[in-house]
């Protein structure tokens, strides 16, 4: 018997399967899949084999061109998947991914303590009811002595070794105490409760307790009736908040020429700390601020009446404060940006 045309379907198909099943990759893959399928491809020649058909035939061939067809085409998109699939598992055990691994965090930044520390004290005395106002770094020699109560050569200008610039009359603020002058000018006969944060700079010898440049955080309230009962309950409250119940306060008598009467307040050491007696000269404190009733001639400097109001001061040192917290015992590792230090806040 001759030949049936669609005994060379069946050739193809076996070949075609034949070719596939020795493809290794899937670049092969997609060259067999050219040569079967592409417009010039084995498939394309059989199909047109069918208009040389005499009629009889043509059916059968037809039926077989698509069974053929259909066979190769779900070979051919199995092997594929297949490939894929190996290849996908060869890269996996090449390139063994550990999804356990904890990811890479991002280095965050903080504050610096000592932007944290003021922060602190901004909050407290907010809730007390005080604002916050800024003034210069850059002042002049008057308002920096002259109107608090110190005219030239008063020799209470030797408690501040001061940093002078080349322009006669003006200095670096050795307090922040001359803003009380800015701020009582701005807002008279109005009542003050303010406070007034900033860098402050003295020509000091540098220790472990003292730098050249160090915050200062003054407050100053001015109305009706206000008393020195006043200034020591919000010092007090001021201290709790900061430090804690356990920490004691130490209200000592002193000497400001623009307050009168005047006091200097020290906050324990931690009693734990190794440090204590050396950081506290063997006393066992360290003093945190300098305060007092604001001192008539000042109020007058201001534009107030001292016969009507009243009003207490303070300036207390955030760096201090946060030696005490923390039991640090050098000052000078606050600008020393070293980061073994800074991280740990
Ligand atoms: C004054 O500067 C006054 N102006 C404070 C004041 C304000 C008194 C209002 C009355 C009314 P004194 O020099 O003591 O005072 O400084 C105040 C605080 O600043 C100190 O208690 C201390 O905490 C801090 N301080 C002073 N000098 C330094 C320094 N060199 N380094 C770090 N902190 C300092």
């Amino acid at each position: 018997m001759a030949d049936l045309p669609t005994d060379d379907l069946k050739t193809l198909e076996a070949e075609g399967l034949a070719e596939l099943a020795a493809c290794t990759d899937e670049a092969q893959l997609r060259a067999w899949n050219s040569k079967f399928f592409g417009d010039k491809g084995a498939m394309k020649a059989a199909q047109a084999k069918l208009g040389s058909l005499p009629k009889d035939q043509k059916p059968a061939y037809g039926q077989e061109f698509n069974r053929v067809k259909v066979a190769l085409e779900s070979a051919y998109t199995a092997a594929l998947a297949g490939k894929k699939e190996a290849a996908l598992q060869a890269s996996l055990t090449a390139n063994p991914l550990d999804v356990t691994l904890p990811g890479r965090s991002r280095p965050r930044g903080r504050l610096h303590p000592a932007t944290q520390i003021l922060r602190q004290v901004y909050a407290i005395f907010a809730d007390m009811g005080f604002q916050v106002y800024r003034t210069r770094e850059v002042e002049t020699e008057e308002r920096n002595f002259d109107l608090l109560n110190m005219p030239a050569h008063h020799p209470a200008r030797d408690m501040w070794d001061t940093f002078f610039t080349t322009t006669p009359g003006v200095v670096l603020r050795t307090h922040t105490s001359p803003g009380q002058i800015h701020v009582m000018r701005e807002t008279c006969p109005k009542p003050v409760r303010v406070i007034l944060p900033g860098m402050c700079y003295r020509n000091e010898a540098i220790s472990t307790r003292s730098e050249i440049q160090f915050h200062q955080v003054e407050g100053l309230a001015i109305g009706e009736g206000i008393t020195m009962a006043d200034l020591k309950g919000t010092i007090t409250a001021f201290a709790r908040r900061m430090f804690g119940p356990d920490r004691q306060v130490r209200i000592r008598s002193s000497y400001f020429p623009f307050t009168e009467p005047s006091i200097e307040v020290d906050i324990d050491w931690p009693k734990d700390d190794p440090n204590r007696d050396r950081l506290t000269k063997g006393t066992g404190w360290l003093e945190i601020m300098g305060a007092g009733m604001v001192h008539p001639s000042v109020l007058r400097a201001g534009g107030y009446d001292p016969d009507r109001v009243t009003g207490f001061a303070f300036g207390m040192g955030p760096q201090r404060m946060l030696m005490l917290k923390h039991a640090i015992d050098d000052i000078r590792l606050f600008w020393q940006n070293d980061l073994r230090f800074l991280r740990q806040f």
